[in-house]
């Protein structure tokens, strides 16, 4: 079980003399700056602290959060603090908004991280999106998610990028798309990713989209998250190449013997072991569980097709599943988008309509 909550921003620990500095952004001491989620963010944390409750006495001057405006706190309706209020109440809201946004993960709305660290696959430069169902880590110079983590920051990729480490670290990911085509990419990066530039297209309450371009300028990847997915689109396709989508992860946090599968050949569980060379039947999606956990993460590839889909247990150490595979051949060769998510459900229909669900 690997759990990854210690590997999230840390606490920020910051002196009353310099809280009247602490703005809109504040930087963590992990270098990176933190960006307030525009809904309902942390603001309700803060006000319903008990912690808070104390430093401030028995009311509370600052329970207004300004909704869409990505701002700390409001004051009361006149813009003043009341009367009878301490001045350092003043301060500690703003602190504590900035405490709350930084540890939890938000209730509503989608937080980005422009400037992460992602410290459990080797300290790589990533974008962090954080949703009510998932904490994504975008590695930023390869491409891919070095890290996904469940509600319980319980991590069902496990990238780590040391060289050597293969089916234990530096293989794992998604989606791994580019292997040995026009280039490597859209992987963590690792020894044989080749690197890729990215920039932040879009920004909202409840979507954020970041598109990458490979060294190349041959392919591109779309990743669109929202509260309950992430959907990656391959863009654009080398002429004359082929890609596969994978999931090499960890379910569960470790890939055990009691790991299961489902997908829409059936309506049961199959174990970690059993193996896939078919094409799944339309719509193609399968999802994978660990009986420790209550959800399963599921992949769904939007558009129907006759290619074969491979999965398998590699070693006892990850999954491998790829859309369009067989053996080592890929076989997608045009513009196509695929979810990936955290089902709260380990009943088939359920699993089933989250992972169809657009
Ligand atoms: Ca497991
Ligand atoms: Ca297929």
């Amino acid at each position: 079980m690997i759990d990854k909550t210690e590997n999230r921003s840390p606490m920020p620990q910051v002196s009353l003399a310099s809280l009247a500095s602490l703005g809109d952004e504040t930087k963590c001491r992990s270098g990176f700056t933190p960006r307030f989620s525009k809904g309902r963010a942390a603001c309700p944390q803060v006000a319903e602290s008990p912690n808070l409750m104390r430093l401030l006495g028995d009311k509370q001057p600052y329970q207004e959060c300004e909704q869409g405006s990505g701002r700390s706190p409001s004051a009361h309706n006149d813009g003043k603090i009341p009367n009878g209020r301490s001045e350092i109440a003043r301060y500690l809201a703003p602190l504590l908004f900035f405490v709350a946004s930084c540890s939890t993960q938000p209730e509503q709305g989608i937080t980005l991280t422009v400037d992460g660290i992602d410290e459990s696959a080797g300290n790589v430069p990533c974008y962090i999106v954080e949703t009510p169902s998932a904490t994504y880590y975008l590695e930023k110079q390869g491409g891919g998610l070095s890290s996904m983590l469940d509600r319980d920051g319980v991590d069902w990729l496990g990238f780590h990028k040391e060289p050597g480490s293969e089916s234990k670290g530096e293989y794992r990911g998604f989606p791994n798309a580019i292997h040995r085509q026009d280039g490597s990419y859209f992987h963590a990066l690792n020894a044989g990713t080749d690197p890729s530039t990215s920039r932040v297209k879009k920004v909202e309450n409840d979507f954020v989209r970041i598109v990458f371009d490979s060294g190349n300028g041959k392919w591109q990847g779309q990743w669109d998250f929202s509260a309950d997915r992430c959907v990656f689109t391959m863009n654009e396709v080398s002429e004359g190449y082929h890609y596969w989508i994978l999931y090499e992860g960890v379910p569960g946090g470790a890939l055990d013997k009691q790991d299961f599968w489902y997908s829409s050949i059936d309506d049961k569980a199959h174990s970690i072991d059993e193996r896939n060379d078919i094409d799944l039947p339309d719509p193609e999606w399968i999802a994978f569980g660990d009986p420790g956990s209550p959800r399963m993460l599921y992949l769904h590839q939007h558009e129907d097709d006759s290619h074969p889909d491979r999965y398998y247990n590699m070693r006892d150490e990850m999954t491998v599943f790829g859309f369009g595979r067989k053996g080592i051949e890929k076989y997608l060769d045009k513009p196509l988008s695929f979810s990936i998510g955290f089902v709260e459900s380990t009943d088939y229909t359920l699993v089933r309509n989250a992972a169809l669900r657009r």
